[in-house]
């Protein structure tokens, strides 16, 4: 159905679920694989929130054969008597009832999850079909379903088969199963991603410390294979795969338990992670307004980077926010009274700053708290300034017990040494660090001779194209339009950055050119305001070497100019893999998928050209495929999961060589990027056709 014959004045009368329908985005941020499994996390949000509040403690989530997903909780069971209000069962209220902003039960669940909190008839009226079960010593059972009325012209969605009925079977089990179907006429994609949900589940378990939430993937797997026939004829054939095993996830030690996994490979500081809870008021210009629930699990770690991950009501806060800079100063204001009265820090000596006793630190901070605001790029970024005072309130409280603990002083010894480490190198850097700043400001210079620069100023039009190969540079180089398109040819692979320090790279010509063609400085001086390119685009061959060169490159946009990802400037470019022609016919293809689509196209006497490099390309044809903004395919790079992008790119980069090789094995297709945009999380659903 068309969203367009619909205007606001419309939207305010449609009734209930049809406005899910009608706006899907609305709901669910969108209705590629993003939307998809929020639906899912609906319920599995609900079911959470049952165990959160004590009256379950285990979930089992299944994805049946049949596309369908469902999620069981043995909790209390939905209510199944009559809402006196609502003149329903509690199991219809929640599954017919929009509860928009805000979860519906506040009164029952202290706290409950969720990103929007507009609850299960989200997913009923996105669903073509939802299946209920409560189990109350006999089983109670309800269906709904949704068509699109031809007469009436609208969908009728999550409409009840009939009332819930008390089947009479009876039960010792206690609890809810929701079974549901998204619906293949809203979504761009009905298949769940295994790696998606179970790394969800996972992340939900070490949240909900006790709770044990099974995980099965019941659907059929395939591996396909190319067969080339008798008559030269390549046919795609479906190898069956073996089935997933289910998976439990419990963490009896909840955020602890998540730090030390957080840490494996690292070597940490100290044994244990410290560990704190409180529950703290917030104060809205000096009044009551509710509570704040604070967790938070720290370790120190010989590394010299910061891996916090936190969490608002459940769901991952990548982009910081005040919860953040609460913690983050708590741990200042503890870590230099610490310094202070114990001799670390001299009474000469500047106090730390934040970065100090970042260096190392793997933390896990999580809260909750009501009328949640989040902002941001990908929404992602607590924006309740309230806050910050209780969770400093929390750390400063939290830690300063711990270090008075028995055994815990050596703790506080080693950390408060480490930052007085990391200050003494902060400082002796500094003039270093002006140094190597003001070469990279002024070093046009350097630039002369390598960078073809657009002719244009307006960074909001600009694109660097950073071009694997001299020769395929060139070539990039007549076909681009000079206005607003700059060329980088990369000679040869640039440095690995994985384990070198700022001034290493600074040291590297190929990466200083970069860094003086994006020209808004490098690393803790990069100002993303100032770039010269709101797209800078990785342009490299769809074979092995384009792929660690895109890794490489990738990896030093993550740890150096990582503000230039968050803002989405960072895109990579797509070659195509073949071209099919005849006679004056040409169609390309950008994976074997699309290759069989072309081959049909341009039918009998097709010729089939596999572009090795882009070198093989001429100007026009980069232009028509790659490069030309109205035709050419782009990805947009987002640093949506730190851990997922540094763990790819560390395990391809890093010492390992045996994951690497499995890595490559199973992506041999190398233009294949969903598979590896997905895998380091940078969304396939921003591909844009631009
Ligand atoms: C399988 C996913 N689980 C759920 O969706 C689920 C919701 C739910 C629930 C209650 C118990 N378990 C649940 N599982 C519940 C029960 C009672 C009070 N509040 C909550 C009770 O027995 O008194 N509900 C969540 C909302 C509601 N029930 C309702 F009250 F709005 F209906």
């Amino acid at each position: 159905m068309s969203e367009k014959s619909y205007n606001a004045n419309d939207l305010k009368i449609l009734e209930g679920l049809e406005a899910v329908r009608v706006r899907p985005g609305m709901y669910i941020g969108s209705t590629g694989s993003k939307g998809l499994h929020h639906i899912l996390w609906e319920i599995v949000d609900n079911a959470i929130d049952e165990a959160a509040n004590g009256y379950a403690d285990e979930i089992t989530v299944t994805l049946h054969a049949d596309g369908s997903a469902s999620v069981e909780d043995n909790g209390r069971g939905m209510p199944t008597d009559m809402n006196t209000k609502a003149k329903m069962s509690g199991v219809e209220l929640i599954f017919t009832k929009l509860h928009a902003g805000g979860k519906f039960d506040s009164e029952n669940y202290a706290f409950s999850g969720g990103l929007h909190g507009v609850g299960a008839s989200v997913t009923n009226a996105l669903s073509s079909w939802l299946k209920v079960e409560v189990y109350r010593k006999t089983v109670f059972k309800m269906s709904f379903k949704s068509t699109y009325d031809k007469a009436k012209k609208k969908w009728l969605c999550g409409i009840p088969e009939g009332p819930l009925v008390n089947t009479g079977e009876k039960t010792s089990k206690r609890g809810t199963y929701v079974r549901f179907m998204p619906d293949k006429e809203v979504f761009e994609t009905i298949e769940w991603s295994y790696d998606s949900v179970s790394k969800r589940l996972k992340e939900l378990a070490f949240l909900n410390k006790g709770v044990k939430i099974n995980f099965s993937d019941e659907r059929p797997r395939f591996r396909e294979e190319e067969v080339a026939g008798d008559d030269g004829e390549v046919t795609v054939k479906k190898i069956p795969l073996p089935a997933r095993e289910p998976v439990t996830y419990k963490y009896d030690g909840g955020l602890v338990d998540f730090v030390k996994y957080l840490d494996e490979g690292k070597t940490e500081l100290y044994a244990q992670p410290l560990y704190y809870s409180a529950v703290k008021d917030i104060k809205v210009k000096g009044a009551d307004a509710g509570k704040i629930k604070i967790e938070f699990a720290i370790c120190h770690t010989k590394d010299d980077e910061e891996s916090l991950y936190s969490f608002v009501n459940n769901i991952s806060t990548v982009e910081g926010g005040y919860h953040e800079t609460g913690f983050h100063s708590g741990l200042l204001k503890v870590v230099n009274d610490y310094a202070k009265s114990n001799g670390i820090l001299k009474a000469k000596d500047p106090l730390f700053i934040a970065d100090d006793i970042k260096e190392g630190l793997t933390a896990v901070l999580t809260v909750k708290m009501n009328n949640v605001e989040f902002e941001g790029q990908t929404k992602t970024k607590l924006g309740n300034p309230e806050a910050k005072a209780p969770v400093e309130q929390a750390v400063v409280e939290g830690l300063t017990q711990l270090m008075n603990a028995r055994g815990n002083k050596q703790i506080f010894d080693e950390v408060a040494k480490k930052a007085k480490f990391a200050a003494d190198d902060r400082i002796k850097h500094r003039a270093e660090r002006e140094v190597a700043k003001a070469a990279s400001d002024s070093d046009q210079l350097n630039l002369i001779g390598k960078l073809a620069a657009c002719s244009g100023r307006n960074p909001d039009m600009n694109e660097l194209f950073i071009v694997e190969g001299d020769s395929a540079g060139g070539t990039a180089k007549q076909a681009r339009m000079r206005q607003f398109q700059s060329i980088l040819p990369l000679r040869g692979k640039p440095l690995n950055v994985q384990k070198k320090s700022a001034l290493q790279t600074l040291q590297n010509e190929e990466l200083k050119t970069l860094i003086s063609a994006i020209g808004a400085g490098f690393n803790n001086s990069f100002d993303v305001e100032k770039t010269r390119y709101k797209k800078v685009i990785i342009l490299s061959d769809a074979d092995q070497d384009g792929l660690h060169i895109r890794c490489i490159l990738l990896t030093f946009f993550f740890k150096y100019m990582r503000d230039l990802v968050k803002a989405g400037y960072v895109y990579i470019g797509m070659p195509p893999l073949y071209k099919v022609y005849k006679k004056d016919m040409v169609e390309y293809a950008y994976d074997d998928k699309e290759l069989d689509e072309a081959i049909k196209k341009v039918g009998k006497g097709y010729q089939i050209q596999r572009y090795k490099g882009l070198g093989e390309m001429s100007a026009e044809q980069l232009w028509d495929t790659t490069m030309n903004p109205a035709t050419r395919n782009l990805i947009q790079v987002t640093v949506d999961d730190a851990q997922a992008a540094k763990d790819i790119i560390e395990m391809l980069m890093g010492d390992k060589v045996e994951g690497r090789k499995q890595f490559l094995a199973e992506n041999a297709n190398f233009n294949k990027v969903d598979g590896f945009i997905e895998k380091v999380n940078f969304k396939p659903e921003n591909a844009e056709a631009d």
